[in-house]
């Protein structure tokens, strides 16, 4: 299966991890969305993807796109090691700590917002760090504290085995010092995410492991 994914798009990363977490293997397609390549804007890739975005997977010649609904679907096919707990009360409270990420985290900070805010809004690159430190530092408070009442030992964002949640949280934390986020005021997150990225499925999928990263 074809993953259109670039190393740095944290979205991305979160469906590496989940090929790997299944024992799937995809064959990777980079989008370097980065100027002046900025391959996601070109017609080549907006016909696979209108949207212009990684990630973006193709199963028989029908794309997906949307992270988590390239996850839910690797998990609906390949239902082990499941991604969702059973209850469907804890099934919606792992959803919302992913949803936490990613529609009120992520969104705000994407590269054609932060884009946007340069030009033509015209602010300055302390202005925009700001901006995303802000949005971070808000959703990081919030997993924060949900974290420390549903993790069961510091491994696992809920309870004590691998959901989704987990899945979205360890690719925004990663990206978290390089735009300089102080993530001090999070220890449980970031007791998790040391645990999650010690393991295989997760540090085959880090950017750095990517082979468009060197
Ligand atoms: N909600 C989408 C977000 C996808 C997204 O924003 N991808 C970013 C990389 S993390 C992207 O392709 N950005 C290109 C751009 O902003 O021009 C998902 O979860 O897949």
């Amino acid at each position: 299966m074809k993953l259109y994914t670039y190393f740095r798009s944290s979205a991305a990363y979160r469906t590496r991890i989940a090929f790997n977490l299944k024992g799937l293997a995809f064959e990777p397609v980079t989008v370097d969305l980065r100027a002046p390549a900025s391959e996601q804007h070109k017609p080549s890739f907006r016909t696979i993807n209108p949207h212009g975005l990684v990630p973006a997977i193709v199963v028989d010649g029908i794309t997906i796109s949307q992270s988590l609904a390239i996850i839910e679907y690797l998990d609906e096919t390949h239902p082990e090691p499941p991604f969702l707990p059973r209850s469907p009360l804890d099934r919606a409270r792992v959803r919302s700590m992913a949803l936490a990420v990613a529609c009120d985290i992520h969104p705000l900070n994407n590269l054609r917002v932060l884009n946007y805010l340069r030009s033509p809004l015209g602010h300055d690159e302390e202005t925009v760090n700001t901006w995303y430190r802000h949005w971070v530092a808000q959703g990081f408070a919030g997993l924060e504290k949900l974290a420390q009442q549903t993790s069961a030992d510091g491994r696992f964002m809920f309870g004590a085995t691998l959901t989704l949640a987990d899945i979205f949280i360890v690719p925004q934390m990663y990206n978290a010092p390089r735009l300089k986020c102080d993530v001090e005021p999070y220890p449980t997150l970031r007791k998790i995410c040391a645990h999650l990225e010690s393991q295989p499925a997760f540090a085959r999928a880090a950017p750095e492991a990517q082979p468009e990263a060197s």
